[in-house]
């Protein structure tokens, strides 16, 4: 490793064409260190070498792509669209090094340089297009696609600004522009000539044609230009490349030959700029977007330009437009995307003049939807009002798409009349929504959950009514992860200890995992297992200490919980159960006997008072109970900023207690309990989401579930839940709270917390917080016994491992093109 300026003096100009992959790589970096990035080749920064490296394996990637798509196109295959408004990629280099088969040669070839891969890798700043699960997901899957060979397509845009970057600055968020791209891309091409017109506002004109047709268009129509940005996903060492195609707007004035010539100067700029604004940020979910018109700008936008791409393609077919759906299949993660179901409506009849029931078959048979949440804040609405004026035939279609729906649920269940205004496409009252779940249902063939809990919940309470209706339509997909980033990437020494044992099949097949439970037995093995997670819990230290100037000991209970903040996965309860330990430490020393390390970390939606709140009050009680000489290392609380991939890469093969703990019912799968589990670490959780099948794949003697059952929890609510019972009758409890309320974390500020406790005790306890809060304190309990007998807690640790093969997105994935898709790898 050398400093930071300081390249190998070695470094030449490219030569002739090298024979061994690392030479060649080297070769290919200098190349572009000099052609492509202007730098000399005698002294590369780390960062022009990490630039340098990246565009190397772009071109591996682009022409791996190029076959990958002749091959697609001439096995004539039917094609996956995954429209999502979300992507959270990650930082790229280690996972394409590991797809491509090279990370030893650019390991061989930086040392030549003079540098190390891993500061090398360190340079990259990820690209944060997504908000958390849901975009994370969708770059598992894509990395899946790539892996099972499918003929796929991501689709997403291309924001300049990304989820914001998080500070915590005394103790409070601080949110600040993440402006990614200010280094460049060095990992996309962006297409300049490759663009398509997306139309908002005007006014729809009626008009009847020649043939004595009801024709339809949009006059004044505003234009913006859409430019496709691509970026390469490798599948796992098969040679085969997909896109992730994302969007960025473009002023169509640019397009046009007298641009900025018209003698308004500053108008056309001011235009520009209007124009260019639509993939400018990413919304920060949480926040109710009613009546954000640029987000449904942005949703539009995304749908315009991909079903643009989409009919390109399939017209190069010259077949019937009644083959789109054999030939196509469109998937919508979440309703946001949903806007193209009437987008394909609206082509299919306005401009190709199908009749509205033929073009109603094809839609139909097009698309699929995946719900990610019931919380009901988070079903998307958008006023009428607004949607009549951004895009008022679209409007006029999803009413169409109604009245014709709504009549057959009225032949259907005539006794029912009740039923009409739950299931309208539009909610009818002092205002009018368009309700966009309602849409992506009735327009698709398949509607699935993201665990078998969530599926029921859509199935018995959310849709309901449709599930009445159309029960063939609804599935589950349990979520999966890739195990190439999440496991050995991640985590290398324990992907390499695994593979020493049982080979690499696993890194495809996920289930092999499996054969490492003879090893469970296994004196050398469990040992190997436990220095290997110690050394990731050292690093993790040491990025503390750096970080954030705390001393933690790696020997103590790593008891992590990093997600976004919201009230529903309680990260308040976690944060009562770290005050009752406190207490119990001060109040009699020696009844705690397990030294803990609590880690938080996650954002915040910048408008979400409470989420805001209940982190700053997490880094108070850090403050307090860090700085207290009674404490010592018994305890320490610490709050990693700016929660990210990169960093969840860090955390996750640290972690030995995996917090899980949403109210159940709330969360639909969560993805992080299968990312720790899957590294080895124990779940504490409730029987919520994907929580209740990993027990039953690992075991319940290999976790800790608790708290109330999803039935309960309705139970409790209807018959008028009572927190404030919970405080009275349980005495830690009590105290914790006081002494939240009475100022003893904020003593400057004696009232800054009351309100947190206020919205427990007064306000409803929305969360059932206080409810669980016994449970959970007990659970705690048995982890920390658990913890004290390190050869049971190894033998959990290997355990849950070796049993979490089901949690692959290979396999998820392997479910939706079978299931959903009708798609199988080329
Ligand atoms: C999330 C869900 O909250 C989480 O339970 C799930 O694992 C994830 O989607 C992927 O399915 N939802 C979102 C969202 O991120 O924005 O709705």
């Amino acid at each position: 490793m050398t400093s930071q300026n300081s390249g190998n003096r070695k470094s030449r100009l490219p030569e002739a064409p090298a024979t061994r992959p690392a030479e060649s790589l080297k070769q290919d970096i200098l190349r572009h260190v000099l052609y492509s990035l202007g730098r000399d080749t005698e002294r590369p920064d780390r960062q022009t070498v990490f630039r340098a490296l990246a565009l190397s394996l772009r071109d591996r990637l682009v022409e791996k792509w190029i076959a990958s798509q002749r091959d697609i196109y001439s096995r004539s295959s039917k094609r996956v669209y995954y429209l999502s408004l979300e992507f959270l990629p990650g930082p790229f280099l280690r996972e394409n090094l590991i797809a491509l088969g090279l990370e030893n040669e650019a390991r061989e070839a930086l040392t030549d340089m003079g540098f190390g891969l891993d500061d090398v890798a360190d340079e990259e700043y990820e690209p944060g297009l997504g908000n958390g699960g849901l975009g994370r997901l969708a770059s598992c899957y894509l990395d899946s696609m790539a892996t099972l060979r499918l003929p796929a397509y991501g689709y997403g845009i291309h924001y300049a600004y990304g989820i914001f970057y998080q500070l915590i600055k005394e103790g409070r968020q601080v949110e600040r522009a993440d402006n990614w791209l200010r280094g460049g891309t060095h990992w996309e091409f962006e297409r300049s000539h490759y663009v398509h017109p997306v139309r908002f506002y005007g006014q729809v004109r009626e008009w009847v044609d020649e043939q004595g047709r009801l024709r339809h268009s949009l006059e004044n129509a505003t234009t913006v230009m859409a430019m496709a940005c691509d970026m390469f996903i490798p599948g796992h060492k098969n040679d085969y490349v997909l896109n992730m195609r994302l969007w960025a707007a473009k002023t169509s004035r640019e397009f046009e030959f007298s641009f900025f010539n018209t003698g308004d100067y500053i108008g056309a700029v001011e235009e520009k700029i209007r124009d260019e604004n639509i993939s400018m940020v990413l919304y920060p979910n949480d926040e109710a977007p009613e009546g954000k018109e640029l987000r449904l700008k942005q949703q539009f936008f995304l749908v315009s330009a991909t079903i643009q791409d989409i009919v390109r393609r399939f017209r190069k077919k010259g077949i019937a437009w009644d083959q789109l759906p054999r030939k196509n299949v469109i998937h919508l993660n979440e309703t946001h995307p949903a806007v193209a179901i009437p987008e394909l409506m609206r082509i299919l009849v306005d401009e190709e003049l199908l009749t509205w029931e033929e073009a109603w078959y094809i839609c139909v048979r097009t698309f699929a939807y995946t719900n990610h949440t019931v919380l009901p804040e988070a079903l998307e609405v958008w006023p009428e009002d607004l949607f009549r004026r951004l895009l008022p035939r679209h409007l006029q279609i999803i009413h169409e798409i109604n009245r014709r729906f709504l009549h057959d649920v009225r032949r259907q269940f005539p006794n029912d009349p009740n039923i009409l205004g739950r299931v309208s496409l539009v909610h009818e009252g002092e205002s009018r929504w368009v309700r966009m779940s309602h849409l992506a249902i009735v327009g698709s063939f398949s509607v699935n959950g993201v665990s078998a809990h969530h599926s029921e919940i859509l199935k018995e309470s959310v849709f309901h009514d449709f599930y009445k209706i159309f029960p063939e339509r609804f599935n589950n997909k349990t979520n999966g992860i890739t195990p190439r980033r999440w496991l050995r990437q991640c985590n290398p020494t324990l992907a390499w200890l695994i593979t020493e044992h049982i080979g690499p099949e696993w890194l495809t097949d996920l289930a092999q995992l499996k054969k490492l439970e003879p090893y469970v037995n296994s004196e050398g093995f469990h040992r190997a297992w436990m220095e290997v997670r110690l050394r990731n819990k050292h690093k993790l230290a040491e990025y503390i200490r750096d970080k954030n100037g705390i001393t933690v000991m790696p020997e103590s209970l790593f008891d992590v919980h990093v997600k976004r903040f919201h009230e529903y996965k309680r990260q308040l309860l976690n944060v009562l159960h770290v005050i009752a330990l406190y207490n119990r430490i001060r109040s009699s020393p020696g009844s705690v006997t397990v030294p803990r390390t609590y880690i938080f970390g996650g954002k915040a939606a910048p408008g979400y008072y409470m989420a805001k709140h209940i982190i700053r009050l997490i880094n108070s009680v850090a403050y307090t109970i860090n700085t207290d000489p009674r404490v010592g290392d018994l305890l320490k609380v610490v709050f990693l900023q700016n929660y990210c991939v990169t960093l969840a890469e860090r955390i996750i093969p640290a972690t030995d207690l995996s917090e899980q703990i949403s109210t159940a019912g709330m969360e639909a799968s969560g993805t992080g309990n299968m990312k720790f589990a899957l590294n080895g670490a124990i779940t504490i959780g409730t029987h919520d989401g994907a929580n209740i099948e990993i027990m039953e794949h690992v075991g319940n003697e290999n976790l800790f579930l608790f708290g109330l059952l999803s039935h309960e929890v309705n139970e409790m609510r209807s018959q008028g839940y009572n927190p404030r019972l919970f405080y009275e009758r349980d005495s830690e409890l009590r105290e914790v709270l006081d002494m939240i309320a009475g100022g003893f974390f904020s003593p400057s500020e004696p009232h800054l917390f009351r309100d947190v406790v206020e919205s427990l005790l007064n306000h409803g306890d929305r969360y059932m917080v206080l409810a669980d809060f016994r449970s959970y304190v007990y659970r705690q309990q048995d982890a920390a016994n658990a913890f004290m007998d390190q050869a049971a807690w190894a033998r959990m640790s290997m355990l849950n491992t070796s049993r979490m093969g089901f949690f692959s997105s290979d396999r998820a994935v392997d479910e939706y093109a079978k299931d959903i898709w009708g798609v199988s790898g080329v």
